[in-house]
């Protein structure tokens, strides 16, 4: 069945998990996260239609309604998971969009499969969205899609949004596909980004592309107007808010205390991903110890690294070398009983993460490049007590809002570790003073807001000429 719906959101994943229960019987679940909760009321209220990858390869699946949402599978096979989405979107555009900290591969039969799926993709999009529908198009997954679909239907108005950084022109330049890059996102009528200077890198390429024809914000396509801006994605305060109500969570929270035996605790929590600087943060706390500035005992580091992209071999290799750290860290600096780092390589869940914000003296988020960082913000939004510190990389798009945060250079360990030692020496005046404007601008800025903001700009004209769409 073919069911036509106004909005239609279109992104690498379904918006669900599969979860197969003791019985064997597999059911899906509303995946965890901030994207799906902000648009999920728009998604009710406007009867819309998400088309995304199941997440299994090789798999055929009927359009489905789940938890109040029409979903639209889009088949991958394990060539198609292999090329278009480990190989071109993981090996080349994430390294090369996050400041080529890893080389990206420019393979010309993964660009192929990457034309193939963002195809596939808009096809789907084409078929799914009803006449003059919103259509919103998710990531550097399915940069192609907003011009393909574009041709398919130019009824539509079509929103991108790029939730990773945008390189400048002379990162760009090395892709040899990057002028189809651009005209991909072209095809959108409202390009959005996380941080302006990423908009301005765009507008810049755009730009160069079109011979001159751009002006403020706007790029002229043709009779088109492009708008390029940013807008810096943020959490779930509402969802944050109910777990550090909950007593399970803040019991939790006690326990893990407890359990470090009163140690000043500093947290990391990411996925296990090179842009993360998780080396660097583990190599200044180390040496604050080699330095004689801590003793084991007095503080410990608690890493919490999310399983992530582990069949692509930047990721393998990263594992390999972080956990070779923490055990050299540990077997030089720790006591019997006084680990210095605690490393856990798995996913939490909701309440165990807030659990652990709350336990955490000094969280510290030191990404080399970050398209915003909701960690950093998950953090100031549960610090309801405001206590607690934030150290935070200049290169994160958080740093643009949280800017009384503990704000370092990942790459300057000396500053890294000035950094860590004034935040875990902070007074709670002094962490109130910080905690409360920071929380007060994500209370303010949170995710509902975000989505609203950009459909908002997004029906709006792009430029005075053109009809609003609705
Ligand atoms: P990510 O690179 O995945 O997202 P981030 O913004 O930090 O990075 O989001 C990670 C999410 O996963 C957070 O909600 C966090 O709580 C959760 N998470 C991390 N480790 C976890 C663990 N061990 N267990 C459970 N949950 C964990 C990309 C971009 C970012 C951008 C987001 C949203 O790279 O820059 O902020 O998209 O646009």
């Amino acid at each position: 069945m073919t069911q036509r719906s106004e909005f239609v959101v279109v992104a690498n994943r379904l918006p669900v998990d599969r979860v197969v229960g003791e019985d064997g019987t597999a059911s899906w679940r509303r995946s965890p996260g901030g994207l799906v909760t902000a648009i999920a009321p728009v998604m009710k209220s406007r009867q819309g239609a998400w088309i995304g990858w199941s997440g299994a390869s090789d798999e055929e699946l009927e359009p489905f309604e789940e938890d109040g949402m029409w979903l639209v599978p889009v088949p991958l096979s394990a060539l198609d998971v292999e090329r278009y989405y480990e190989g071109f979107s993981n090996a080349t555009l994430w390294p090369l969009y996050h400041d080529v900290i890893a080389p990206p591969v420019y393979e010309r039969k993964l660009w192929d499969a990457y034309v193939r799926v963002n195809r596939r993709f808009a096809e789907a999009a084409a078929r799914v969205a009803a006449d003059g529908a919103v259509v919103w198009v998710q990531d550097y997954q399915l940069q192609l899609v907003p011009a393909m679909l574009r041709e398919l239907r130019p009824d539509l108005r079509i929103g991108f949004f790029l939730h990773i950084p945008f390189p400048p022109q002379e990162l760009f330049q090395q892709l040899p596909w990057r002028s189809q890059i651009i005209e991909g996102l072209l095809g959108a009528d409202l390009v959005g980004f996380q941080r302006p200077g990423a908009a301005a890198n765009f507008l810049r390429l755009a730009r160069k592309l079109l011979d001159g024809r751009t002006s403020g914000q706007l790029a002229f396509v043709g009779d088109r107007a492009v708008r390029a801006a940013a807008f810096p994605i943020s959490v779930d305060v509402r969802e944050l808010d109910a777990l550090i109500a909950d007593p399970a969570v803040r019991r939790r929270s006690e326990e893990i205390r407890a359990d470090l035996n009163g140690a000043t605790v500093l947290l990391g929590v990411d996925r296990l991903d090179y842009t993360k600087g998780i080396a660097q943060r583990l190599q200044a706390f180390g040496e604050l110890f080699r330095d004689g500035d801590l003793k084991p005992g007095e503080a410990v580091f608690v890493q919490i690294a999310t399983p992530s992209r582990e069949r692509v071999e930047q990721y393998r290799l990263l594992r390999d070398a972080i956990e070779q750290q923490v055990g050299r860290i540990n077997g030089e600096h720790a006591e019997l009983g006084f680990p210095v780092v605690h490393y856990l390589h798995t996913s939490y869940t909701r309440d165990e993460l807030a659990a652990l914000f709350l336990a955490a003296d000094v969280m510290v988020v030191t990404p080399l490049r970050d398209g915003m960082n909701l960690v950093a913000k998950e953090y100031v939004a549960c610090r309801a007590d405001h206590r607690g510190a934030l150290v935070l990389s200049e290169f994160a798009g958080a740093a643009d809002e949280l800017k009384r945060s503990y704000l370092v250079n990942p790459y300057d360990i000396n500053g890294l570790k000035r950094a860590m030692m004034d935040a875990l020496r902070s007074e709670p005046v002094e962490q109130g003073r910080r905690m409360r404007p920071m929380r007060r601008r994500v209370i303010e800025h949170d995710v509902d807001r975000w989505a609203r903001e950009f459909l908002t700009a997004l029906e709006e004209p792009q430029h005075p000429d053109q009809p609003s769409a609705r």
